[in-house]
């Protein structure tokens, strides 16, 4: 990796404790990436930006900033990016997805709080992220508890907007939800002093439906019989998708796409015959959490779908590119973003058909359930998820699990033999 010590001092970060996180990482890529046969040659730029995660896309955004624009950090797909693009600034992922922050978390939190959290509370307040440091603003919503009352210890260091997301899907809150829209572009707007405008909306609304429909495409090669890509490959793509340049990730995610469709017209297989075809659903797996990704392809599996925010939450449908008045953007934005299938709201039984539909969509021999620990939507949903999956006739392993690596053997063990009895 290329010399950024200067940038990261100049962040403000504890470089000496982030060091031994750049010392971990490589190996870890190595073990889990690299070790892979027959990757398509499309990946390549995948690794290079893994393999300068801290550094190349930082530095963009620290460009951005240098020319007085800005930079919004978002923990949730319910954000709407087009706001944030639409005034010239740029939002990214700010999900931790590392044991390494977790204890930092634990300094302000119960311990009995989703690693996704601690994680994302301990590399803001260990100073060992530069995304963390960049974000001139941070954008939280009010979807699970644990969230909720995090924004208000990360407010004590840092700008924190909170978007009111309703918990139902009555007409009435899709309407909140929009008048929560319009709330936040005023917030955008006058954070950055430059005006959303039909115009600069139109444009970034095409933006961000150019990443899902990329997205989308990578997904659809998935359900061929022959599997061009892994899973493991797949799930770096959608974890990169949160925070790097959207209209780059588009044009090499679709240049990646094109291999793949060769790949799919000779029939080339990243899998021997036979592999078991296994959907994942669940909490999202934020970067680096590799963890259920490897074990089920390192035992028989493939990973061939996850409806997961890191899958299908994240691209499924587009918002209207018709409209052309603000107001009527708004409204479109609000509508599609409100189809997305959170355990936040009750009642969420269009995620159990989602679900229902991909398992015979991608031809899947079965279904993991794998949540977070002490995340209890989702894990309170699992009951009529996994309930729904046996009266279809689908096979389903319900797993919890959090970012260490204690209970990884006992974890293939399970996935093992639920693998061999598919
Ligand atoms: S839309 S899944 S990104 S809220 S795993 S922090 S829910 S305790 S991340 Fe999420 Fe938005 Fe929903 Fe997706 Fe809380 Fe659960 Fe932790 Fe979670």
């Amino acid at each position: 990796m290329a010399d950024y010590r200067k940038m990261w001092e100049d962040l403000g970060m504890d470089v000496d404790t982030h060091d031994q996180l750049c010392e971990v990482l490589p190996q870890a890529f190595g073990d889990v990436y690299l070790s892979q046969e027959n990757r398509p040659e499309g990946m390549d730029y995948y690794n290079f930006v893994v393999s300068e995660i801290h550094g190349v896309r930082p530095a963009e955004l620290i460009e951005h900033q240098k020319k007085g624009g800005k930079v919004f950090g978002t923990f949730c797909v319910y954000v709407p990016d087009e706001i944030v693009f639409a005034a010239d600034a740029i939002a990214t992922g700010l999900c931790g997805g590392s044991q390494f922050w977790v204890p930092g978390g634990e300094k302000v939190l119960p311990s009995d709080t989703c690693p996704l959290i601690k994680a994302s509370v301990g590399a803001r307040l260990d100073r060992t992220c530069p995304f963390f440091r960049i974000a001139d603003m941070y954008v939280g919503e009010t979807t699970c508890d644990g969230k909720k009352k995090a924004w208000e210890i990360l407010a004590e260091d840092v700008p924190v907007h909170v978007m009111d997301l309703p918990q139902m899907k009555r007409e009435k809150d899709v309407r909140a939800w929009e008048e929560e829209i319009k709330d936040f572009k005023k917030v955008v707007e006058d954070f950055t002093g430059n005006e959303v405008t039909s115009e600069k909306l139109a444009e970034s609304i095409k933006l961000i439906n150019g990443k899902r429909k990329a997205l989308k495409r990578l997904y659809e090669l998935r359900k061929n019989e022959n599997l061009p890509i892994s899973g493991k490959d797949v799930l770096l793509i959608s974890q990169i998708a949160f925070y790097d340049d959207p209209a780059r990730f588009t044009e090499m995610t679709n240049k990646l796409c094109d291999e793949l469709d060769k790949r799919v017209e000779e029939g080339v297989s990243v899998f021997e015959k036979g592999t078991k075809r296994i959907l994942l659903t669940g909490t999202p797996l934020a970067i680096p959490n590799w963890k259920i990704h490897n074990i089920i392809e390192t035992s028989g599996g493939a990973v061939v779908c996850e409806e997961m925010c890191t899958g299908t939450r994240y691209f499924e449908n587009l918002v209207d590119e018709t409209q052309t008045d603000l107001d009527s953007q708004i409204k479109a934005i609000a509508e599609r973003y409100m189809g997305i299938k959170c355990a936040c709201f009750t009642p969420n039984t269009g995620r159990i058909d989602d679900i229902i539909k991909y398992a015979k969509e991608y031809n899947v021999d079965g279904v993991i359930d794998v949540n977070l620990k002490f995340c209890s939507t989702y894990a309170v949903e699992g009951y009529l998820v996994e309930k729904a999956l046996k009266e279809a006739g689908i096979p389903v392993l319900g797993i919890e699990t959090d970012y260490t690596d204690s209970d990884a053997q006992q974890m293939r063990t399970r996935i093992s033999a639920f693998i061999e009895m598919l």
